[in-house]
């Protein structure tokens, strides 16, 4: 394994040497899409899902040793799963970015969009396994916060300092299924992923997927961070929530001999979930 200034480097990460599988975007910090070939199956195999990274994948340690800041408690996320128990999901991460570079070629130097063009492969799908968020937070909602929970936040860190918040309101209805994951596809979440645990916000776009989740707080205000006020903002500073989901015909492939016009695309603007409780 390859270190630098004690981080993991991600450019020597082993996705980034799986050209069959990813299209590498850039190094550090890492990024790759999913080659349409491997999206043709349901769920999208752990060595072939996306990796959208914003800095280098932290030292992070395993589930028994990483401490997990829930408001102003420590907890131990392997306690946390024993006393609520393990709730299972299919989710699928889709990032904001994804297919950016047909947007691009469709609005020319219209584009806003400031991110590098992408193809169709910053989605992918998966079985999440983890504990549910609400039933962690109930304690120290009814404690603390009770009759002010529709205005509150929760902000959510990762180790290598991304943040974002999501409205308290959201994590708390159970229905919603926010989820801390310790597990993807019955395997324990691989290090792009986020491992040892990371937070499954189904319906909402990747961003708020936050890998190596190293805390989780209740806030009066949505998060300052620049990830939730500048980045993955609409132009009047709204955060992007939602995103529609994109369907595309993965069994031709855009190649030299086969005509272009034989790649359709279907733009499926339907609804964002298409996630299935177990
Ligand atoms: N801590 C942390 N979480 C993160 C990110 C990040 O850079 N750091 N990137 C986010 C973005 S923009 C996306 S699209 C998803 C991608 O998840 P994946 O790499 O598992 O596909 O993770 C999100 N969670
Ligand atoms: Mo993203």
């Amino acid at each position: 394994m390859d270190r630098q200034n004690g981080l993991y480097n991600p450019r020597r990460s082993k996705s980034a040497l799986r050209p069959l599988v990813h299209a590498a975007r850039t190094g550090v910090a890492f990024e790759a899409e999913t080659s349409p070939v491997m999206l043709r199956t349901f769920v999208t195999p752990n060595h072939a899902f996306y990796v959208r990274n914003h800095a280098p994948v932290p030292e992070a340690g395993n589930a028994a040793e990483m401490p997990l800041q829930v408001g102003d408690k420590t907890a131990n996320y392997l306690d946390l799963l024993e006393k609520h128990g393990k709730a299972t999901l299919i989710s699928t991460i889709q990032c904001t970015g994804n297919r950016l570079g047909e947007v691009a070629e469709a609005m020319g130097k219209d584009s806003y969009f400031e991110a590098a063009p992408s193809g169709i492969g910053l989605i992918s799908n998966a079985e999440w396994g983890g504990v549910r968020l609400a039933d962690v937070l109930k304690e120290e909602v009814e404690k603390k916060w009770k009759g002010r929970e529709d205005n509150l936040h929760v902000e959510f860190t990762g180790l290598d300092g991304f943040t974002k918040s999501i409205p308290l309101k959201h994590v708390m209805k159970r229905s919603n299924n926010v989820l801390i994951v310790h597990e993807m596809n019955g395997e324990p979440l691989p290090r792009d992923h986020g491992s040892p645990f990371r937070l499954i916000a189904p319906g909402l776009v990747g961003a708020y997927q936050i890998k190596w989740l190293q805390s989780v707080e209740i806030i009066e205000k949505q998060s300052d961070s620049p990830w939730q006020t500048k980045f993955y903002t609409f132009h009047d500073g709204t955060p992007i929530k939602k995103w529609p989901h994109t369907s595309f015909i993965t069994s031709h492939e855009n190649r030299p001999c086969m005509a272009p016009k034989v790649l359709v695309v279907l733009l499926l603007f339907e609804t964002t979930k298409i996630d299935v409780l177990l």
